[in-house]
């Protein structure tokens, strides 16, 4: 006699792991940021219902209006995607809905987080966010959940944090994690204005809080991500982040120290550096600049250093790199005076243009950027100062007020005594510049392309 089939498994996860196949599961991202908004896509794109939740009405009215705000994804790339609410015209099918109403979480099978991690004013973590986050999920959990955090935090938050907050909101409802819910952690990688590392193509490590968990997760990644990499717990998958992100913050800081040393040896660190990539294995090339910013090598490490302090660990080595990487906006500073002493003028009260607002090249993202640094250190020196910079047409900030970007038109360009390149932006006629400055200082050696006689004396390299 034939055995008799077994009878279907209709548990929780079977349920959730079938949704997760054939795309049924509703899902939902919190933070619409450069992270969750393509990650909202990627999961758009399988045919997963996405609900993007966000505190900002303006991103929320974008987005369902398919106006992308994040360099990573076109506005192109989104609108298939969007149209709720608006008139049928929309061609988009609507599977993103953004919302700022987060009880509508509670239709969502998977939510991942995607909030951001800063740092507070005495450079202590602050997962405020990833904390709130967290009751809301509470609020509205229900059997056949998964819950993921993406945000890049200390090892032991996702466990000694989260899955408490959820617990305790579980166990007035009788769920239980592992059997009603799901948690893991998978660090983001994405790397804003990398075309072509993404977040479909970027190896996602996943570390679940249970093995039922990590299948969960690893189900659902693996549907939209290349390759999924399991590890054993929440902890190491956040280790992992923190240690990636520690990694880039150390090399950059060894590379900057070695510009401070070929100054003071009269060797251009930029020749070292580019004969240095040559070696085909054992280095892995990074350049000096004026500073470290954006909104992760110059946080993340220092999440690191806050955990260790709980284990009498001293991380000296990243804290050194952090200060080496804090240093360089005043090593700039003292580059840009003895290039203007060489023609005989002060810093005080002189004029500046300022080539690139932006924290890194191509981008139109200028938080933590080192030229802001730089601005700040220079208010004491009474500069006067404007910006180009073709991808940050306006900044605001609390110390240096609103400016504009200003075309590099004679006018500008002959007011200025000193011009300092921070960005090292493609399509900025570097060459306009130097037949009208004086002197260019280059952080970035972004004028290594320019050889005639009379613009290249007029170039101070980092
Ligand atoms: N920088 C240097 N020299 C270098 C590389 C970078 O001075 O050789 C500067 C940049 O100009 C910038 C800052 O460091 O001001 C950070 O640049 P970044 O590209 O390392 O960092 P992010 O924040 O733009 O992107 C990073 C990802 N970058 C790469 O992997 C190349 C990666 O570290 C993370 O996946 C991501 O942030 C994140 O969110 O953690």
């Amino acid at each position: 006699m034939a055995p008799l089939a077994a009878p279907p498994d209709t548990s929780v996860k079977a349920t959730l792991l079938d949704k997760l196949a054939t795309s049924h599961a509703v899902t939902a991202v919190i933070g619409l940021g450069y992270v969750g908004l393509p990650l909202a896509v990627c999961m758009a794109r399988v045919g997963f219902r996405v609900l993007g939740y966000d505190v900002q009405q303006s991103r929320v009215d974008r987005i369902n209006a398919g106006n992308s705000y994040i360099d990573d994804v076109t506005s192109d790339e989104l609108k298939p995607f969007t149209g709720q609410g608006l008139p049928e015209q929309h061609s988009g099918n609507g599977l993103i809905d953004a919302t700022t109403d987060v009880s509508r979480l509670a239709d969502a099978d998977v939510i991942v987080i995607c909030v951001p991690t800063p740092l507070t004013v005495n450079r202590d973590p602050d997962i405020s966010y990833i904390q709130a986050s967290c009751e809301q999920i509470a609020n509205i959990l229900r059997p056949g959940q998964l819950i993921t955090l993406e945000s890049t935090t200390y090892p032991g938050t996702t466990e000694e944090i989260m899955v408490p907050i959820l617990e305790k909101a579980a166990s007035q409802r009788g769920l239980e994690l592992d059997k009603d819910y799901f948690v893991a952690f998978s660090p983001e990688r994405v790397d804003p204005g990398n075309a072509r590392y993404t977040t479909q193509n970027t190896n996602k490590v996943v570390g679940g809080v249970t093995p039922d968990c990590l299948e969960v997760a690893q189900a659902f990644y693996g549907r939209f991500i290349v390759q999924t990499i399991p590890v054993s717990t929440p902890a190491t998958a956040e280790m992992v982040k923190v240690f990636e992100n520690t990694f880039r913050a150390v090399n950059i800081a060894l590379v900057n120290e070695l510009a401070v040393l070929c100054d003071r040896m009269g060797l251009n660190v930029w020749e070292v550096v580019e004969a240095a990539a040559t070696k085909p294995f054992g280095l892995m090339r990074f350049d000096p600049g004026p500073g470290v910013g954006g909104h992760c090598i110059p946080i993340d490490p220092f999440y690191l250093t806050w955990k260790a302090r709980e284990y009498n660990i001293h991380t000296r080595f990243i804290e050194l790199a952090g200060e080496i990487n804090a240093f360089m906006p005043a090593f700039v500073r003292e580059k840009l005076i003895r290039a203007l002493g060489k023609l005989g003028k002060p810093l005080y009260g002189s004029r500046l243009l300022i080539l690139g607002m932006a924290y890194k090249g191509n981008l139109a993202d200028w938080r933590h950027s080192p030229a802001v640094d730089l601005l700040r250190l220079l208010q004491d020196d009474q500069v006067n100062w404007v910006y180009h910079d073709p991808f940050v047409p306006e900044i605001k900030d609390t110390q240096l007020g609103q400016h504009t970007s200003q075309a590099l038109t004679p006018d500008v360009l002959n007011d200025i005594d000193a011009a300092i390149l921070l960005t090292n932006h493609q399509g900025v006629d570097l060459e306009t510049v130097l037949r009208h400055v004086p002197v260019l200082v280059d952080t970035r050696n972004a004028t290594k392309t320019i050889t005639e006689p009379g613009l290249r004396d007029k170039i101070v390299l980092l």
